[in-house]
């Protein structure tokens, strides 16, 4: 059993390593918090129960509001639980909603099975961050969920904003819910988004609306023929479900797990994790930077007067900048 090295966390590490909800829960809230003297306890928390993590699945779903990411993560989660035993951890980011507001509320009742299932874990993020922003709470909080044993990490998210390049910076598998329809072209979905996905999911393929199911089916398949995939790397599917009527899940989990089959063999999940954690290294590191560079009186001082400088044009943007970068770094 892992001894915890710092005597003064909050959280006891053992406990939270067991699976212990409670734990869990306060370790997250630790990782939360803004203060600074949380912040590095919360660092203290990640160092150590680093070594436990990495076992998961993490699966990133996205779709715009309504597509039915909500009760598709209930069919899916309750799914997971009871045909293959899993431990299901469900994060939300919802940047657009304010975590005591009413789509959280909503959420809970369209996941009401799963909410009380004792193999789940659900958790909405905050709204807002401090450095590294709100994905980087989640990822934090998606480790200490694999510490605590989960081994199906869900991440929803919605069509905000960056929020879902950042939750495919931290899952292995991102999965794009879409509705039937569309048409000629592909209504609303940015094209980034579409390039990310590795797995498209026609949801509400059910009553009138499965014959378009079908047709929005073939449709996407042809969207994804126009994309350059490169050798060994995998391709993107497309399957139709209905989460409401529970069909077609079992096909969705048969794709991730073909993903993980592939990717584990091919070595590109190693690859995809280390890629991934060095971004986060460079974007917290910048981020880090920006703040000390903001806090120094002197670069502030003279930042001002430079910004004077070039607001009445007495010097180019360009070369008060650079005498700012050779002031920092004299
Ligand atoms: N017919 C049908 N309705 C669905 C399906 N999945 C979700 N819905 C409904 O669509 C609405 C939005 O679902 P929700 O899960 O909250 O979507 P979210 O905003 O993406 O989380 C709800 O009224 C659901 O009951 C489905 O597979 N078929
Ligand atoms: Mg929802």
């Amino acid at each position: 059993m892992a001894k915890s090295k710092a005597k003064n966390l909050p959280i006891d590490v053992d406990k939270l390593l067991s699976g212990d909800r409670r734990s869990l829960s306060k370790a997250i809230t630790l990782v939360e918090s803004k203060k600074l003297e949380h912040r590095k306890l919360a660092q203290e928390l990640i160092e150590e129960i680093l070594p436990h993590t990495g076992n998961a699945k993490r699966i990133g779903i996205t779709g715009t509001p309504g597509v039915g990411k909500s009760t598709f993560i209930e069919s899916f989660g309750l799914y997971l639980i009871r045909e293959h035993k899993h431990k299901v951890a469900v994060l939300t980011i919802d940047p657009s909603s304010p975590v005591s507001g009413g789509s959280i509320l909503g959420d809970k009742t369209r996941m009401e099975e799963l909410s009380q299932n004792m193999s789940s874990f659900i958790r909405p993020s905050p709204s807002s961050g401090a450095l590294g922003g709100v994905a980087l709470k989640t990822r934090e909080s998606m480790l200490l969920c694999e510490a605590a044993g989960y081994d199906t990490i869900i991440v929803e998210t919605v069509g905000v904003g960056q929020s879902e390049y950042e939750v495919a910076d931290m899952v292995d598998f991102f999965l794009l819910l879409v509705l039937p329809g569309g048409g000629d072209d592909i209504q609303g979905i940015k094209k980034g988004i579409l390039e990310l996905s590795d797995l498209i999911l026609i949801n509400k393929a059910d009553g009138a609306s499965k014959t378009i199911a079908d047709q929005t089916l073939a449709h996407y398949h042809s969207a994804l023929e126009l994309f350059n995939h490169k050798k060994d790397e995998w391709v993107p599917r497309v399957l139709a479900c209905s989460a409401l009527e529970n069909t077609g899940i079992d096909g969705a989990w048969k794709v991730i797990n073909d993903f993980y089959e592939q990717s584990s063999q091919s070595g590109k999940i190693n690859d995809k994790r280390a890629t991934q954690n060095q971004k986060w290294m460079n974007k917290v590191l910048w981020q880090m930077i920006e703040q000390k560079l903001k806090e120094n009186p002197e670069v502030l001082n003279s930042w001002e007067s430079y910004k004077k400088a070039v607001g009445k044009g007495s010097k180019s943007p360009y070369l008060a900048a650079l005498e700012i970068v050779n002031r920092i770094f004299k």
